[in-house]
């Protein structure tokens, strides 16, 4: 056995048998499946140099993040992991380093804990069976065969009839066969799509370039925890920002890990009450006259009686709003201090330094907006932005970072794959969104007539009630949902675990006939299923050319084979097609292989001018012939092999590079001349259009300016008597942000990451101590919604009166008391419909008290779903 080998063993050993792993995990982990051969040592050894390689590996989680991943593959074994070396780091030109989950991909790979065999629950026959077992019910192993026959023919039943209408799901293959109701609203992005659209025409989307990131004076983070959040480089490049002289500030309810390693000045603020502060922070700069008004009289609309938006009422501006001119309330630092409980010494300290430190650049994250009627967040936020002016500069802005797309680096895209050449499958019970693309972003156009489902916190009452609330004001329609279709390609399911109301979705899934998944492990969607078939990762796959960070893009290969009877989606696609009478050359007209051949000859490269594109690739005919393809030869940078071997390719940059982008230069010089795509051209701090289609929505309605209401279940609701402070039964303010552990609910199941992060419910010092709670006590955690029971981490880094627990643990729910073992957020968010369909989940409230009924052992302990 070679030395690294022979490591790698004793390092699973000792790991082995410091988390105390069960016995069926060791067994798989040290002869991982596929080969499932023993490694004769000696044989081993003579063919050893021969047959190490190091592969690109995929991580393909949604994080924001696309780091290079490679795995060190030995007689067809991983034995380890190692990320970018393909070139010395510098802060210009950064390795594109994963992080501890992408280095953990291959305990989840080859984890114990693989679905290995497509498996029923015991009680399910078509039409449901015994629907109240799901969940509970013993798994029966079938062949694929089996299961590709029964999910082919309860599909068809179902169509027949009751129509594709009583189909939740989409999916390539569904929408080739009549498509399904689609989940709709804004999962990932809170409040932020609608306001973003009608007031900026999208302008504030994207930020400048990172390197111009350093010229910043001050940067202020709302909400944002990249330390956390954005594990690939953006915490380095804010690092470098910071370095150069930034000044940081960050507005949080908790002194987060970014606060710790960022920040120079830490704003508390209580979830859901950011617009209370951002008001009294408009509120002292007008005071004291520090607005730009010259920027807001020529590139805004409504900030004053004298630049209001044509039809717009002169008195429905916003400074007379702050004021209080016209409701007799001013939106005083004292004002706002009784509900944000930032003090308001600070508040005016705070605005003072926003409007006189020049260049600033002023971002937001979307946990703020994740609150109940949480647009208006992202006005106050945006107008207070635009009011110091810095739009449009060197080192300044005014934007929301779409954390969950890319690299938040900013900039334009210096280099991308091309198209697979697989055209899109639309749903016809949906056309406005193609299958394929991930929803974080979209929401439903309200006006839409041909859209047929619902918003995400409607889709279980939807199942449970017969009814949900139609675009395009339809009001309530009715509904007969049978399946929950989950056959689909990877992440993006945003159910039961990733959606609020656990309970309700429960109730939900145990009413319809059929509940199908694919999945690489027991996720909480399956383990709730009836059917579920085993994918293969991107570890088994062809390969793929990852995106989304601007300067890079990852091309994978193929780790290894299939593990066990995993097989691909795009099989099961194919296989079920036959089963319904479609052809499966219509739906995949072209192969994995060709796809990938297509996004490498179609990928673009700027050029030195920072205007122009270039190919990437030089493919010669051999390459062609080689790959098995169809294709033509192109001259490009990188040969073909060369870019497949190294796994990245990446535009160097420096300082003086011509790639740098300052976002809006162009119409903050010029708003005339280039006007945003917004009704007025200008940016719109009086948006009509913005409350005309949160209106068109039918859920809660929002002002044209920025004005603060406050949300349900938000600070003010944890009162029984507001005037006298009296709390009411739920006085905690719950906040549930994006945790180290994991991407959302995935590698929760990695041992590893559960012992080096721990799933804590962390409260602020005193208010444990004022409840008899000590450090490391288990606590029940209680909303109107459900309950959970979690280690407690008392800290000073919460705010008094602000709890929070990280989200995506799978929820692990006793039948009997109705508990969650895990701390799974959902269980304690309730479903409420807001704006535009978004997710209001940092608008939660909650009690706390000590629990004594059961001794709760370190999930890093706990038994692994493995099934068979
Ligand atoms: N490790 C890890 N990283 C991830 C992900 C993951 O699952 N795990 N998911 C990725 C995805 S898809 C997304 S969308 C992004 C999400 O990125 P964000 O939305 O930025 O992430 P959160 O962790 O929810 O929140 C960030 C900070 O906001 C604070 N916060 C919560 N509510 C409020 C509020 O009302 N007001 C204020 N001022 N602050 C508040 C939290 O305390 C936290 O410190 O993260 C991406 N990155
Ligand atoms: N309370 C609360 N809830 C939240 C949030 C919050 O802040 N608070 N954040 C929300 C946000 S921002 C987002 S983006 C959503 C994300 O919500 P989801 O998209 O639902 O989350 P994931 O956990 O990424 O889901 C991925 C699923 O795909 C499966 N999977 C992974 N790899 C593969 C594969 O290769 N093949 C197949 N077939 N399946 C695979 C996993 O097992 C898992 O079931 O969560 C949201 N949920
Ligand atoms: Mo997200």
């Amino acid at each position: 056995m070679s030395n690294f080998l022979k490591k790698a063993m004793d390092h699973r050993m000792t790991r082995k048998a410091f988390l105390g792993w069960s016995a069926a995990l060791t067994t798989a982990v040290a002869a991982p499946s596929y080969g499932l051969k023993k490694i004769d040592s000696k044989v081993a050894a003579a063919k050893l140099e021969t047959e190490e390689k190091w592969v690109t590996a995929a991580c393909w989680h949604n994080c924001g993040g696309r780091c290079l991943n490679k795995a060190l593959v030995v007689d067809g074994v991983v034995v380890r992991q190692k990320t970018d070396d393909t070139h010395p780091d510098s802060p210009d030109y950064p390795q594109q380093r994963g992080c501890h989950r992408g280095r953990s991909q291959r305990h989840q790979v080859f984890g114990a804990d693989r679905l290995k065999y497509p498996m029923k629950r015991k009680h399910w026959a078509p039409g449901g069976g015994k629907k109240e077992l799901r969940g509970r019910d013993e798994w029966v192993r079938i062949s694929w065969d089996e299961a590709l026959d029964l999910v082919a023919a309860e599909l068809k039943r179902i169509k027949e009839k009751h129509g594709n209408q009583s189909i939740l799901g989409t999916s390539r293959l569904l929408n080739f066969y009549g498509g399904g109701l689609v989940r709709w609203g804004s999962s990932s992005s809170g409040a932020w799509g609608v306001p973003q659209e009608c007031m900026t025409g999208f302008f504030s989307w994207a930020a400048n370039d990172r390197l111009d990131w350093r010229n910043a004076k001050l940067i202020v983070m709302w909400g944002s925890n990249p330390t956390r959040t954005n594990l690939g480089n953006p915490s380095y490049n804010i690092l470098q920002a910071k370095k150069s002289g930034a000044k940081i500030i960050i507005v949080d309810p908790s002194i987060s890990p970014s606060v710790k390693t960022l920040a120079d000045t830490f704003i508390p603020c209580r979830p859901g009450t950011d617009t209370a502060l951002l008001l009294a922070m408009a509120y002292h700069m007008i005071e004291n006259n520090l607005q730009d008004q010259d920027f807001l009289d020529r590139c805004t609309v409504g900030f004053d009686k004298n630049h209001m938006p044509e039809g717009a009422e002169p008195k429905e501006n916003f400074k007379d709003y702050v004021l209080g001119t016209y409701d007799g309330i001013p939106k005083t630092p004292e004002w706002a201090s009784e509900i944000c409980g930032t003090a308001p010494e600070l508040i005016r300290e705070f605005a003072q330094e926003i409007a006189t430190t020049k260049p600033m650049i002023f971002m937001s994250s979307f946990a703020p907006a994740r609150t109940y009627r949480g647009q208006q967040y992202c006005q106050a936020f945006l107008t207070v932005g635009w009011m110091t002016g810095n739009v449009g500069k060197s080192g300044a802005g005014v934007w929301t970072m779409p954390y969950a797309s890319n690299q938040s680096y900013g900039g334009k895209s210096l280099v991308s794959g091309g198209d697979t050449g697989l055209p899109p499958a639309v749903n016809p019970l949906f056309p406005d969104a193609t299958y394929g693309a991930y929803d974080g972003y979209r929401w439903a156009n309200p006006t839409n007539l041909e859209a047929h489902g619902m918003a995400y916190c409607e889709t279980y009452d939807a199942i449970l009630n017969n009814e949900y609330t139609a675009t395009a004001g339809r009001g309530k329609v009715p509904c007969d949902i049978r399946m929950i279709w989950l056959v689909r390609d990877g992440s993006g399911y945003n159910y039961l675990n990733q959606s609020s109301d656990v309970m309700k979705g429960i109730k939900a899934f145990r009413k319809v006939d059929a509940v199908i998944t694919n999945d690489i492990v027991l996720s909480t969607i399956s383990k709730y299923a009836d059917i579920v078939l085993p994918a293969t990762t991107e570890w088994e796959k062809e390969g793929k050319v990852f995106q989304g960070n601007p300067e890079a893009i990852i091309v994978t290969s193929k780790v290894s084979k299939p593990i066990f009877e995993a097989r691909s989606e795009e099989w099961m696609d194919r296989e079920l097609a036959k089963r319904l009478g479609l052809n499966p050359e219509k739906i995949y007209p072209i192969s994995e292989k060709q796809q990938l051949f297509n996004s490498l000859a179609g990928a673009q490269v700027i050029k030195k001018d920072g205007i122009n594109y270039e190919s990437l690739v030089t493919i010669s005919q051999k390459d062609i012939k080689d790959w098995g393809v169809q294709g033509k030869p192109q001259k490009g940078k990188i040969s073909l092999e060369k870019l497949v071997e190294q796994g990245v390719y990446q535009v160097p940059r420096s300082p003086d590079d011509h790639f740098t982008v300052i976002q809006g230069e162009d119409f903050v010089k010029d708003p005339k001349a280039h006007p945003l795509a917004t009704k007025s051209g200008k940016l719109e701090i009086h948006c009509q259009s913005l409350t005309d289609k949160i209106a068109a929505y039918g859920f809660t309605t929002i002002s044209p300016i920025a004005k603060y209401e406050p949300p349900l279940d938000g600070y003010e609701d944890t009162f029984e008597n507001w005037k006298n402070k009296v709390k009411g039964e739920y006085p905690f303010q719950l906040v549930t942000m994006h945790y180290g552990r994991r991407s959302h609910s995935v590698f929760d199941n990695i041992p590893q990451l559960r012992e080096a992060y721990p799933q804590d419910f962390w409260m602020n010092t005193r208010d444990g101590k004022a409840l008899g709670l000590n450090d490391g006590d288990t606590v029940l955690i209680e909303s109107r919604y459900g309950k959970c029971i979690r280690p407690l981490t008392l800290s000073e880094c919460m705010m008094p009166g602000v709890v929070s627990l990280g989200e995506g643990a799978w929820a692990e729910i006793d039948e009997k008391t109705g508990i969650d073992k895990a701390g799974a957020t959902n269980v304690l968010c309730g479903a409420r419909l807001s704006g535009q369909g978004e997710e209001p989940w940092n608008t939660t409230i909650v009690r706390v008290k000590k629990y004594k009924d059961e001794e709760l052992k370190p999930d890093a302990e706990w038994e692994q779903r493995i099934i068979f």
